[in-house]
């Protein structure tokens, strides 16, 4: 109820459009920035007072100052191969046994245009195993993709730079490339905080050049931030679109002399981004290659208070390594499913 109202009064303080609605955000609120990108920000102060920072297999202070700058940072070898593995057959089964599972999956082929998400027992098993298919919260379903979402080495560098919790929202499993235009994720996954969302892509194979891998702006999160028409979220009220957002950012960056680089990493490595960095999906060059990969959204305690299919409801927390991941509250009967990552 007091989210309620502070959210009520956050709204009343915006100031009105002459038609009395809101006026359209058009950047990040400076007061409710996460503290790493405020200018004052002194990263060697906070990881001296900060207990997760001994026990991880990275330099905690150089990656927050590498994020500062660039607004990403690429851990090594940061998840077991074997969790990674155990992830992928828990997807293959879901393949394999589709007409079992009542678990999303989201079509972006153009027969599906009208329906783009679908429940996986309805799509035929091809389609499935072909590109342009993406499989909706697994972490829902599984316990390896819980622990994996929530693993050590994510949530300890994603709590340092958020000054809070983290809570993970919402999950991507990929087979191939996306060939998604360049966007920032905060126009897509909204928080009640825009900038507190940051995003993992997992690996789950080593990337090979001509699968369509993600590429990136380093340093792009500075840019100015797009205009949909109605700010800086894309809805239903938005006058214009995606292609238009990817215009925008791709012209934006190399005006600002930002380079484009192209994530070529290796099974196991992990890439954290931040909310605004702008990225996209390149041209698979070879399609029979696969580019097997796990991406997750997260945000802070503070500014994702609430499942997001279930705005109204207490969310029901599962914790792992310090951090939250709600229940999927539409699918209860679904939850853990694939239980195999209880004993790894
Ligand atoms: O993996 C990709 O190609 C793009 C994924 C992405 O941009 C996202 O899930 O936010
Ligand atoms: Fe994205």
């Amino acid at each position: 109820m007091t989210d309620i109202i502070s959210r009520l009064k956050s709204v009343a303080k915006r100031a009105l459009m002459p038609n009395g609605q809101p006026k359209p955000i058009t950047e990040f609120e400076p007061a409710t920035l996460p503290w790493v990108d405020r200018a004052d920000a002194d990263v060697d102060s906070f990881v001296k007072q900060y207990k997760r920072s001994k026990a991880l297999p990275y330099d905690l202070a150089e990656k927050m100052k590498f994020w500062q700058k660039n607004g990403f940072v690429i851990l090594d070898q940061a998840i077991a191969t074997t969790w990674l593995d155990q992830l992928w057959n828990e997807v293959e089964e879901l393949i394999e046994h589709h007409e079992k599972y009542p678990i999303n999956v989201r079509i972006d082929l153009p027969e599906y245009a009208a329906n783009p998400v679908m429940a996986i027992k309805d799509v035929p098993q091809n389609v499935l195993n072909g590109p342009f298919v993406k499989f909706l919260d697994f972490h829902d379903n599984s316990v390896i993709a819980k622990k994996i979402m929530l693993h050590e080495n994510i949530t300890a560098f994603l709590e340092a730079v958020f000054g809070d919790k983290v809570i993970g929202m919402q999950s991507l499993i990929f087979k191939y490339g996306s060939q998604q235009a360049t966007h920032q994720d905060f126009a897509y996954v909204v928080s009640e905080i825009p900038s507190h969302l940051a995003a993992a892509w997992i690996a789950l194979e080593d990337v090979h050049i001509d699968s369509g891998p993600l590429y990136y702006y380093p340093g792009s999160h500075t840019v100015n931030k797009f205009n949909f028409g109605n700010g800086i979220f894309y809805n239903d009220k938005s006058t214009l679109h995606p292609g238009d957002f990817a215009n925008y950012l791709d012209k934006a960056c190399q005006e600002a002399g930002l380079e484009r680089q192209t994530l070529l990493v290796k099974k196991g490595d992990v890439l954290l981004w931040h909310a605004a960095l702008a990225h996209g999906g390149d041209a698979i060059r070879n399609p029979a290659l696969t580019r097997k990969s796990y991406v997750c959204h997260y945000s802070s305690d503070k500014a994702y208070r609430h499942h997001r299919q279930s705005p109204t409801t207490e969310p029901v927390r599962r914790t792992i390594n310090g951090a939250d991941v709600f229940a999927n509250p539409t699918m209860p009967d679904q939850e853990d499913i694939f239980t195999a990552g209880r004993t790894m």
